[in-house]
């Protein structure tokens, strides 16, 4: 039914596809904003982000936390996923209902009924931080999609091929969308460049990202 305006209701949010197998879903995670929020406070009050060391040396500008049976966590000794926070000792805060639920509702969306993560990696951007052009590729089974959530400030996803010098194409993600990503595209490299400066209404001043993943 047409409203005042003339205009449909979609029933379903816009999906765009990204390549075979990576889809976008345009403002997925709206109707779970306010839950998957307060989920987040809880979450980084147990197991705070903080700007882990790559192997090389580095410390990483996006800052990051993990709940679920897994984290992801790199070090000077290499990437993993490990069961305990080596921060605080303790087992990752168990994934939350409102995480579980959009994620799995989303996969289904994409085309991948079956996924059930057992990891979410929880990565927080303020302005200038930057993730530079990489694989996910310590998962054990690349069976699995990941399932990416868009929270707070803008910001550009860069998003390539397999090989790491094949043309990278951009997409504006905003808060509410959701990448979903697997089959033949699961190791294509991507990447988000710096943060620009702003101040969202809801998130404030940052992006946070939720990435699931089964990791185990
Ligand atoms: C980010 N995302 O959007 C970083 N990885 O902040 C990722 O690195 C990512 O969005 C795999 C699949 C989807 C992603
Ligand atoms: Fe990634």
């Amino acid at each position: 039914m047409p409203d005042l305006f003339g205009r449909l209701a979609p029933a379903e949010p816009a999906t765009e596809i990204m390549a075979e197998g990576a889809m976008l879903l345009r403002g997925a995670a709206l109707p779970y904003e306010k839950a998957l929020l307060i989920a987040l406070d809880d979450i980084t009050a147990s197991s705070p982000f903080r700007h882990m060391v790559t192997p090389g040396g580095f410390t990483m500008s996006v800052a990051m936390t993990n709940c679920g049976a897994a984290g992801w966590v790199t070090d000077r000794t290499g990437y993993r996923y490990d069961r305990t926070d080596p921060q605080t000792g303790r087992p990752w805060p168990v994934m939350p209902d409102c995480f579980l639920d959009l994620a799995i509702t989303a996969a289904a969306r994409a085309g991948y009924p079956d996924f059930r993560p057992d990891a979410c990696l929880i990565n927080r951007y303020e302005p200038g931080a930057r993730l530079s052009l990489h694989q996910d590729r310590n998962e054990r089974d690349f069976a699995n999609p990941i399932v990416s959530v868009s929270l707070g400030l803008p910001a550009t996803f860069q998003f390539g091929g397999l090989k790491r010098t094949d043309p990278v194409q951009k997409y504006a993600l905003r808060h509410g969308d959701v990448a979903v990503w697997g089959g033949p595209s699961r190791l294509f490299h991507h990447g988000v460049p710096e943060l620009k400066d702003g101040i969202h209404d809801t998130v404030g001043r940052m992006r946070i990202n939720l990435t699931f993943r089964g990791a185990l």
